[in-house]
């Protein structure tokens, strides 16, 4: 297998295109697009105050905007003629009539990313990808940081917030860039060459998007397709492992593991409080590199290296090392990394009462890393289902739940999850009937309630935030706002 890096610029000038989304992924494509002489046409569900001012934006540009529910029933036709292509933003499901009926026509479907790939110039940077159900951005930020601290013009983009279109359309020059890529964006992606690579874990996301845990496997799979140097995995889920192993890639590239343990040959690990490296370095049979130190780690994860933190730090020092960054590049990135908010975040400690705020934790798997943490938890709980069932997370921490604040429209799955695995803990539902600031005062008005001295109290979702809030961020600052005001209040 050869590495499509070296592929000409995809020449699009002329072509009939069709945007689907004027997000932040849609404004992008649409821009560079139209920039690149493209004839465009962008079609969007939603028809708001926002939408409209992207439209005129747009609209300058020479893009036609079509906004509201019937622009997105069937595919658009651009001048006149079928589209050339369809450029889809990530939160497009496939089963969107615009995309089936794209595919139905033979029509080429790319993703945002997808399209950056192809309109990278010769001799641009080389991308350094990671995927995962969680972790994905913290280990992109101690990537990044890692980079630079090497001296290196580093960017983080992709599914962390900035397009992937901008490491095209950067004014200042790239050495390297870290990606972030959502399942949803490689779904769509088929021809990126990364250097190095990684899938972080797998666990079960975004079901109602990929139809099932096989294709959300398969989609997560496609980060390691046609990497170069080294594809990277996590040696305590096997999945990562075996997705490396049915990917094709460039002849030469290496599989390298991360573990808590102590590392194997091609390997980075933990020996004693040192992540060392067992991969990068001459005489890997008998020698190994340090690279920091488990307090280094707890600098970039805000207090603390909880097992999940210094999991990230071994994957984004992996990519790192794949890309030649020395090991004290590594350690400083550690150290000069400013933690992220919402995740596993103290924002108020009273009456012997911690509270926490991990509204990040928007999926199972994310949340069962947090309970983990702590003994005895007061857990603030529910949101958005996404089509997953909680029986499994209950049951394994029935034990250490003071009791539980139920939020959120979906309540139902976790509600009967407690029920059968947790019948003797204390639930309490806050209804959604309210604001945002209004669910959040509630809940901590009943959380401080349940919660005893010595206790903490902790938002660790396990769902998506949209139903109540614009995002997990927004469900954070309002938690935080509401235990402010709680703690101010003397309620203890
Ligand atoms: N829309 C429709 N019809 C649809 C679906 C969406 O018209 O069926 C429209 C919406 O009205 C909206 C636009 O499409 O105007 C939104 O597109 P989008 O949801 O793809 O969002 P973007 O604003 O383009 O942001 C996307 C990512 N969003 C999602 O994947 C849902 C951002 O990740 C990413 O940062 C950005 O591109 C830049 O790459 C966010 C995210 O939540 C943070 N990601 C998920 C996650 O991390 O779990 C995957």
């Amino acid at each position: 297998m050869t590495a499509s890096s070296g592929a000409p610029v995809e020449d699009l000038s002329g072509r009939r295109v069709v945007v689907a989304g004027v997000g932040v992924s849609g404004l992008a494509a649409a821009d560079v697009l139209a920039e690149r002489g493209a004839r465009v046409v962008a079609v969007d569900g939603r028809d708001d105050a926002a939408h409209r001012e992207a439209a005129d934006v747009l609209g300058v540009l020479g893009v036609g905007v079509r906004l509201g529910p019937e622009a997105t029933a069937a595919l658009p036709d651009v001048d006149g003629a079928t589209p050339d292509l369809v450029v889809t933003s990530p939160g497009w499901r496939p089963d969107a009539p615009v995309l089936t009926q794209a595919v139905r026509a033979g029509v080429p479907v790319w993703g945002d990313v997808e399209l950056a790939w192809r309109l990278r110039p010769p001799g641009a940077a080389p991308w350094l990808c990671v995927t995962g159900t969680n972790g994905k951005t913290t280990t992109v930020r101690m990537l990044t940081s890692m980079l630079r601290a090497a001296g290196l013009r580093a960017e983080a983009i992709g599914n962390v917030g900035t397009p992937a279109l901008h490491a095209v359309t950067a004014a200042e020059p790239l050495d390297v860039l870290a990606v972030e890529l959502s399942s949803f964006q490689l779904h769509w992606s088929s021809s990126i060459s990364p250097l190095a690579s990684v899938c972080l874990n797998v666990a079960p996301d975004h079901l109602d998007w990929h139809g099932s845990m096989e294709g959300y496997r398969a989609d997560k799979g496609r980060v390691y397709q046609h990497t170069q140097v080294a594809c990277v995995y996590n040696v305590a889920d096997p999945v990562t492992e075996r997705l490396v192993r049915d990917a094709d890639v460039v002849d030469g590239c290496r599989a390298v593991g991360f573990t808590l343990g102590v590392p194997d040959v091609s390997m980075l690990g933990v020996v004693d409080d040192v992540l060392a490296d067992r991969a990068f370095v001459d005489n890997r049979a008998t020698s190994a590199a340090e690279l920091a130190t488990l307090d280094d780690v707890a600098v970039a994860g805000g207090g603390v290296a909880a097992p999940h933190v210094v999991a990230n730090a071994l994957a984004a020092a992996a990519l790192a090392r794949a890309y030649g960054v020395p090991s004290g590049a590594v350690r400083d990135g550690l150290r000069t990394m400013v933690p992220e908010r919402h995740r596993i975040t103290t924002v108020g400690e009273s009456g012997g009462v911690r509270w926490v705020d991990d509204s990040k934790a928007t999926n199972t798997h994310a949340a069962e890393a947090s309970l983990t943490a702590f003994d005895p938890v007061v857990w603030v709980a529910g949101g958005l289902a996404k089509g997953a069932t909680f029986d499994e997370l209950v049951a394994a921490h029935a034990r250490r739940l003071r009791g539980v604040v139920l939020i959120g429209v979906d309540r139902e799955p976790l509600r009967s999850a407690l029920e059968r695995h947790a019948p003797d803990v204390r639930v309490v539902e806050v209804e959604p009937t309210d604001t945002g600031a209004m669910v959040m005062r509630r809940a901590v008005r009943v959380a401080a309630g349940l919660a005893r001295p010595g206790d903490t109290v902790l938002l660790a979702p396990a769902c998506a935030s949209m139903d109540q809030f614009v995002d997990y961020k927004e469900r954070g600052e309002k938690f935080a706002a509401a235990v402010r005001e709680h703690v101010a209040g003397g309620e203890g």
